[in-house]
């Protein structure tokens, strides 16, 4: 592939965590790296056990294909290949391809001077499916407890964890999840919209700038919170849904075991109504 010509200007040297200059180039328009060949490398193995389970699992319909976490009787030690073992070295392929993913953001971003920003937010995703698959099982006691991989198989986890604890929509940390979530939803579509509207005033119109998307809000509502404000609030809103998110799950069983509407009987017993 041909190379743009501002891209000579960012192709530099340096900025590996390891490995020194021996990844250090570039295969197309993608920067290789020691973790770009670790994060290929995991993939294609996570990649094929995820076939191989799938052949083992007697249909190819895409959205019935599940591989399954091992029992719970396995606890937290290797379950043999086709109950549960695959599941376990899919998951070890997921987090080594995840994480090889961040660290490659880290060199890239170092090797263009930039903040840690990238590989800091795309953490508090890998942190997110983490505690369901890490933390949450081994506070728990048995692999067992994480989610199996499968279209229509992990919305049925969802549903039953959620229906063990009753109501799981009573979760606190659940309710800001989706809170932060559906704010998140709100800010990106003021925030595309705005873009749009400004870049795209109507035919033969010159285009807009900043100057008119703060006008825009403070006519409309007073405030304008900034061209850098909004992709600050942006990052707040989904690094914070995620990180809920993980909370509200590893919560649900090694720090509540009861129907989550149950937990607000503080509420109900607060003095104040006696
Ligand atoms: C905003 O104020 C702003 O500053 C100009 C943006 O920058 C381009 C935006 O995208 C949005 C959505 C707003 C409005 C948001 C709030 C929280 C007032």
């Amino acid at each position: 592939m041909a190379m743009l010509s501002f891209e000579r200007k960012y192709r530099v040297r340096g900025g590996t965590l390891i490995g020194g200059d021996l990844f250090d180039f570039w295969v197309g328009p993608f920067y290789v790296g020691f973790f770009g060949v670790t994060t290929i490398f995991f993939t294609v193995l996570g990649t094929a056990l995820i076939l191989y389970g799938a052949a083992l699992g007697g249909t190819w319909d895409p959205w019935q294909i599940s591989i399954a976490p091992p029992d719970l009787k396995y606890g937290l030690g290797l379950a043999p290949l086709a109950e549960g073992g695959l599941w376990q070295i899919i998951t070890v392929c997921a987090l080594g391809a995840f994480v090889s993913w961040a660290l490659r953001q880290a060199e890239i971003a170092r090797k263009l001077g930039m903040g840690m920003h990238i590989p800091l937010a795309y953490s508090v995703a890998i942190f997110a499916y983490f505690s369901l698959v890490v933390i949450r099982p081994v506070l728990l006691g048995a692999w067992g407890h994480g989610f199996p991989y499968g279209i229509i198989s992990h919305l049925d986890w969802v549903s039953n964890v959620g229906y063990q604890y009753l109501h799981f929509h009573y979760n606190p940390a659940h309710m800001l999840a989706v809170s932060f979530f559906f704010t998140n939803v709100l800010a990106l579509s003021l925030h595309g919209s705005l873009i749009l509207s400004a870049l795209n005033p109507g035919a033969g119109e010159p285009v807009k700038t900043s100057e008119h998307e703060n006008t825009f809000f403070r006519d409309t509502i007073g405030y304008s919170i900034g061209t850098l404000g909004i992709h600050r609030l942006g990052l707040f809103l989904a690094l914070s849904a995620a990180f809920w998110s993980a909370v509200c799950i590893i919560i649900s069983g090694p720090f509540w075991t009861h129907g989550w509407p149950e937990w607000w009987g503080w509420w109900l017993r607060l003095p104040i109504w006696s």
